[in-house]
């Protein structure tokens, strides 16, 4: 009944269309491209898978950075190794989001235009390599939370990029926190490194999950539709039961003076992140946003003539074919 509500406020679709629509979602069944779907779901999908690809891609600046700085050969392998995954996540997702009708272009101008968005996480530095283990411990921690529900989405393609997402997503985890176990057990610079990497990424780590439930604008009709599985308070409380042990078996300190384990909610009592720095971050005004946004930019400009070579070439092609027949 919630649900019936939420979507008929949100589209101007045909209801009877909407409740045959919404008796497929509630069956667990998967909706694929070419099948109806209503014009809110379409565009929510195009904005969270969008913005999901345009994190992936983006995601990899702030590893990228360490790539010639990695301390051995084996760890600089395994680095590079994981900014690749990235990139294919990227494109998997782009693949995805097409299938909705937005080209991969127009997703990128409307990214580097501001008018879709990337992971608030990206903004910060890697100022250290114990920063590369924060990120592979935490971010990629934090995104494997999120992931694994969505799985079960129910957009078909959507679904089956999750799954092959979150089996190389798992890898990159236990690669950071394979960096965080050397730095924390090795001298007590190293260690120091460490603490210092887990201070500064905590937060912004806590902020990938979004707003707090009673501020999230597209929670409600994206759960409805199962784009979305859990809340994002949901996730973030899972999140955090699940990253405190692993912290206390590094043998470092959250930077949460208020963390408490709850014993009738079975999980951590914990303070919000500052949600005025995760707004200012989201307007642009983080550490890194301007340098983020002109190496996509300057990528963009560089890669033109290839672009422009592959569609002069399919041109070529397809009048060479109509020629022939
Ligand atoms: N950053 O109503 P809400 C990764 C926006 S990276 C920026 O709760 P929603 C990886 C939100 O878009 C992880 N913006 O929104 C890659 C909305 O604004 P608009 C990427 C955020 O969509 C490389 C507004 O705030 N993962 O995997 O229901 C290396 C209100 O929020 C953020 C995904 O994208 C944020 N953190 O829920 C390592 C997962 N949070 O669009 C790792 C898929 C919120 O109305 N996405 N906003 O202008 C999702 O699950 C959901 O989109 C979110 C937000 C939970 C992120």
């Amino acid at each position: 009944m919630y649900a019936q509500m939420v979507i008929s406020e949100a589209t101007n679709d045909d209801p009877a269309k909407l409740e045959a629509f919404q008796a497929r979602v509630d069956a667990n069944d998967k909706i694929e491209p070419k099948e109806w779907m209503p014009e809110g779901y379409r565009k929510t999908l195009i904005r969270q898978i969008g913005q999901h690809a345009h994190s992936e891609i983006v995601g990899q600046l702030p590893e990228g950075n360490w790539i010639t700085r990695a301390p051995t050969l084996e760890r600089k392998a395994i680095l590079l190794a994981k900014v690749q995954d990235e990139a294919g996540h990227g494109l998997y997702l782009y693949c995805a989001a097409e299938t909705l009708g937005v080209s991969r272009d127009e997703m990128t101008e409307m990214l580097l235009s501001g008018r879709m968005k990337y992971s608030s996480i990206f903004n910060y530095p890697t100022l250290t390599w114990a920063d590369i283990g924060a990120v592979g411990w935490l971010v990629d921690g934090a995104a494997i939370m999120n992931q694994v529900p969505l799985q079960r989405t129910s957009f078909g393609p959507y679904s089956r990029a999750m799954i092959r997402i979150c089996k190389e997503e798992s890898f990159h985890q236990r690669q950071g926190y394979d960096i965080m176990m050397k730095m924390a057990k090795g001298t007590p610079e190293q260690k120091e490194m460490a603490q210092d990497a887990l201070n500064r990424f905590w937060y912004p780590s806590l902020m990938m999950f979004g707003p707090s439930d009673k501020d999230s604008v597209h929670s409600a009709q994206s759960m409805a539709w199962k784009i979305k599985i859990n809340t994002n308070d949901e996730l973030r409380q899972k999140f955090v039961d699940q990253t405190v042990p692993q912290a206390e078996y590094l043998g470092l300190t959250i930077p949460d003076p208020d963390l408490k384990w709850n014993e009738e909610k079975g999980g951590y009592d914990f303070s919000e992140p500052d949600w005025s720095e995760f707004y200012d971050v989201l307007k642009g005004n983080g550490p890194c946003n301007r340098d983020r946004i002109e190496a996509r930019q300057e990528a963009w400009e560089k890669g033109r003539w290839f672009r422009d070579a592959l569609t002069a070439h399919a041109e070529k092609r397809a009048a060479r074919r109509v020629a022939a027949e």
